[in-house]
């Protein structure tokens, strides 16, 4: 199946199909990401820097939280999916624009970032690569509410320390980078102010 959206190929952001996605889900993506381009900076197309995330950090590092981000509650929030990235490197390049891999502490925020990922599976802020089992908030939130889909957190191969929303919004635990099956197309970066 091909779904890219031509539209998003001078920037950084893109809707690139994942192999079982439906025609519609990739629409709805386009629709969303088309929906808060108004207004975004130009950054290096990620074929000519063979890395994504590095322009948009230090785009983000001048201008903060990007004026497309979506507000919920008090928070902001962006999906980003540049071709090439990583658990620690999407980290990275949130808190270089004063926000961080998205941390969900309630359901009411849970079901704004399942509507937010619609389907696509994304890095959050979620980790347990420092124990094993006991995971953690990037934004320091204590770990109470959580939506692990049935059978996960598994540790599958034992390396998979990081949390991404699956289908539905659920969580799963994933690699912090990989080209597989399983692992997120893109992450979503949270502001606070
Ligand atoms: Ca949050
Ligand atoms: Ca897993």
């Amino acid at each position: 199946m091909q779904c890219v959206c031509n539209s998003m190929k001078s920037s950084n952001l893109s809707c690139r199909p994942v192999l079982h996605k439906s025609v519609l889900a990739c629409g709805l993506a386009t629709v969303l990401l088309l929906g808060v381009r108004a207004g975004e900076p130009e950054v290096t197309p990620a074929e000519e820097t063979g890395n994504a995330v590095v322009p948009f950090a230090e785009q983000a590092a001048q201008t903060g939280r990007p004026a497309e981000a979506v507000e919920f509650n008090g928070r902001w929030y962006m999906v980003f999916e540049p071709d090439e990235f990583s658990w620690h490197s999407a980290k990275a390049a949130c808190e270089a624009m004063g926000g961080y891999l998205a941390c969900i502490e309630t359901a009411a925020e849970q079901e704004f970032i399942s509507r937010l990922a619609d389907g696509r599976y994304l890095f959050l802020g979620g980790t347990d690569e420092a124990e094993e089992n006991v995971w953690v908030w990037v934004n320091g939130s204590p770990w109470e509410y959580t939506n692990w889909m049935d059978g996960q957190p598994n540790n599958y191969g034992g390396e998979e320390h990081y949390l991404a929303t699956y289908d539905g919004g659920e969580w799963v635990d994933v690699a912090a980078e990989g080209h597989d099956f399983w692992m997120p197309t893109g992450f979503i970066c949270e502001w606070e102010k």
